[in-house]
């Protein structure tokens, strides 16, 4: 380890070796203990035996004990052809041309990202996404993408699953290499929740094609232009097919909504083709589309823009989300988002099955074999109850049409309503919902989805605890303490709203605080990724440059799984269950590191008496051997 940690010292690799070189570098010699990643898992397991979860449970319901049917594919090596061949060989315009020129309807499959973003808090692991690649590989070749990363993914893998994120983009490409990989990419504030300085975003994207991705839906909170160009020209300059998003909010059906009509959005799809857009997105992120407004709306553009494809995201909120898709699919969109059956409906997409059932004899078929979206499904309704502690459906039973008035968005939905739930006040979750529409308007009515929905949820929350309604929370704007995110969006941090910022409300909050001109991202100094790196070493020797970017975005979460990474292993290996609360004392179960490296398990016993340190001794057998780690018991 000496020889390592030398020889990764850009110093000594400088050839400068001054007397001085060992007494300046004392972390040289900070060797950590080696052990082997088997041997850290132990350590995994016995910390959630004597400690209990490592990643924070939302509810008191337990992971299922199933063990999912993974459905059997052809033992053919190959997967089929599927349009990422056509990406590969002649690039992102040509994908779009050969998109647009397809009579009938594509689906994009979001069960990777936002239905379990929306349904499961994005719980659900590499370790069941891998299992079900190969079949998604082989069965549904014909998606215009498999959406499959970004978003809060990224930030929850770390923080919560104690994964990497690359690896997880890394190992589903090596199984799906034949299916468009879809990211969702918040513009300028990346996978994040705040501005980055551009580089960070450049550098992102560059290493997010590396890894395998290939489509970027890139979206700004608040659809200002100067955040979403930046987005569009870091994925376009890595290489990716750039899908630029519009925001859907309000109604155009509604002639009296008059902020966000017809115009608005095809004055925003004129600027987004003129930039260089290779696909145009609606994204609809709280499911208000609905279908005679999704006829106007994808009429107008179509009329307009005749040869870029159309991509509409939506969510089923209100239970709507079929029908404005096959509206939207009449109405000339050539891709629609779902999800599968058993992931779909409430906050998360509308069903795969539905849609291609609804679909099946017509010009628009999807081609997709409804057998094998029953399959798909079975493997994703097992796999679901893994996720118990995680389900929003301990909180909602059904979908609910008031998303119309309070405009939500899917994933913020559940969010809320579970923060209302565990805090248990009566008609907390009713009040918030109807402060919701309040905020909004106090702002200025604005787009609302990640961070700007943030905004308005954290004002909502504030007015419903502090007992304010909005002429109250006006009046007295100059003395109230609002919350960070409010102070920040006022200043500009995020973005310049459709329409400039509400005022009186803007000056009495910010009184004499500085305000951010423009976009937010052109005032923030270029991060040095060199020294971030360095820096980094210092207390993880064997930093990649994934973990170098990992940190750029999430330094502390970042950090922290990096610490827990070098302590407890590939935690990612591990059965879901197993993982969530741990082996049931005598069980026995298997652990694949890697290929042809598996690890037999059998949790034996827990010590009853604590060592005088405090430990806890936890026996295990592991492949037919006594093994015993040593825990230090928190309670
Ligand atoms: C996200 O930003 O994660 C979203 O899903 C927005 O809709
Ligand atoms: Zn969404």
């Amino acid at each position: 380890p000496f020889l390592l940690n030398v020889l990764e010292n850009q110093k000594f690799l400088n050839g400068v070796l001054d007397t001085y070189f060992i007494d300046e570098h004392p972390q040289l010699f900070k060797f950590r203990p080696t052990q082997n990643r088997a041997q850290k898992l132990l350590n995994y397991l016995g910390e959630v035996l004597v400690n209990g979860p490592q990643t924070p449970l939302a509810t008191t319901l337990k992971p299922a004990e199933v063990s999912p049917h993974v459905p059997a594919i052809p033992l053919v090596t190959e997967p089929p052809c599927g349009l990422r061949d056509i990406l590969v060989r002649q690039g992102p315009e040509a994908f779009a041309k050969e998109v647009r020129s397809r009579k009938n309807l594509m689906l994009m499959d979001t069960t990777f990202r936002d239905a379990h973003q929306s349904l499961l808090a994005t719980r659900v692991r590499s370790h069941d996404l891998l299992k079900i690649s190969p079949y998604v590989a082989h069965k549904f070749n014909n998606l215009y993408a498999l959406e499959n990363w970004g978003g809060a993914t990224f930030d929850v893998a770390l923080r919560f699953l104690h994964e990497c994120p690359w690896e997880r983009l890394e190992e589903m490409r090596k199984r799906i290499p034949n299916i468009p990989f879809q990211m969702l990419l918040r513009g300028a504030n990346a996978v994040g929740y705040t501005s980055y300085p551009d580089n960070v975003v450049y550098k992102f994207c560059e290493l997010a094609v590396q890894t395998g991705m290939d489509i970027f839906r890139v979206f700004d909170s608040l659809n200002y232009l100067p955040n979403l160009i930046l987005g569009m020209e870091a994925a376009g300059k890595a290489g990716g097919v750039v899908e630029a998003a519009i925001s859907y909010t309000g109604d155009v059906s509604d002639p009296k909504r008059t902020k966000y009509d017809l115009k608005y959005y095809t004055n925003l799809a004129d600027e987004l083709v003129k930039a260089g857009t290779h696909v145009l997105c609606i994204k609809d992120m709280a499911g208000l589309l609905k279908p005679e407004a999704a006829t106007l709306l994808i009429t107008a553009i179509r009329d307009k823009h005749p040869d870029i494809p159309i991509h509409i995201h939506t969510h089923d909120t209100s239970g709507a989300g079929v029908a404005s898709m096959l509206a939207c699919a009449q109405a000339g969109a050539d891709v629609v988002d779902v999800a599968v059956d058993s992931m779909s409906g409430m906050t998360s997409q509308p069903s795969m099955g539905a849609v291609v059932a609804s679909l099946q004899g017509t010009p628009l078929d999807t081609g997709v074999d409804l057998r094998v979206v029953s399959e798909y499904s079975a493997y994703w309704e097992q796999t679901r109850t893994l996720y118990a502690p995680f389900e929003c459906t301990t909180t909602m039973r059904s979908g609910n049409a008031d998303v119309y008035l309070n405009e939500i968005p899917g994933g913020q939905y559940t969010n809320l309503q579970f923060q209302a739930f565990s805090l248990g006040l009566g008609d907390f979750f009713e009040d918030v919902k109807k402060a919701y529409r309040e905020a909004n308007l106090l702002l200025g009515d604005i787009i609302k989805v990640t961070p700007s929905s943030k905004v308005v949820g954290d004002l909502a929350q504030f007015m419903v605890q502090n007992n304010l309604t909005a002429d109250q929370v006006l009046e007295k704007a100059e003395e109230l303490s609002f919350p960070k995110s409010v102070v920040e969006f006022l200043q500009g941090h995020i973005g310049i709203p459709h329409g400039g910022f509400p005022e009186p409300l803007r000056s009495r909050v910010l009184k004499d605080m500085p305000r951010i001109e423009g976009r937010p991202g052109a005032a923030l100094e270029p991060l040095d990724f060199d020294k971030l790196k360095q820096d980094l070493k210092e207390s993880h020797p064997n930093i990649t440059d994934r973990d170098v970017m990992s940190s750029a975005l999430y330094p502390q979460v970042t950090n922290e799984y990096l610490f827990f990474r070098e302590k407890f292993g590939p935690v990612d290996k591990l059965d879901t269950r197993i993982f969530l609360t741990g082996p049931k004392v005598g069980e026995e179960f298997e652990v694949t590191l890697e290929r042809g490296k598996t690890l037999s398990l059998k949790a034996m016993a827990m010590a009853a008496d604590l060592k005088p340190n405090g430990d806890r001794e936890v026996f295990f057998e592991m492949n037919g051997q006594l093994r015993t780690v040593h825990i230090l018991d928190k309670e």
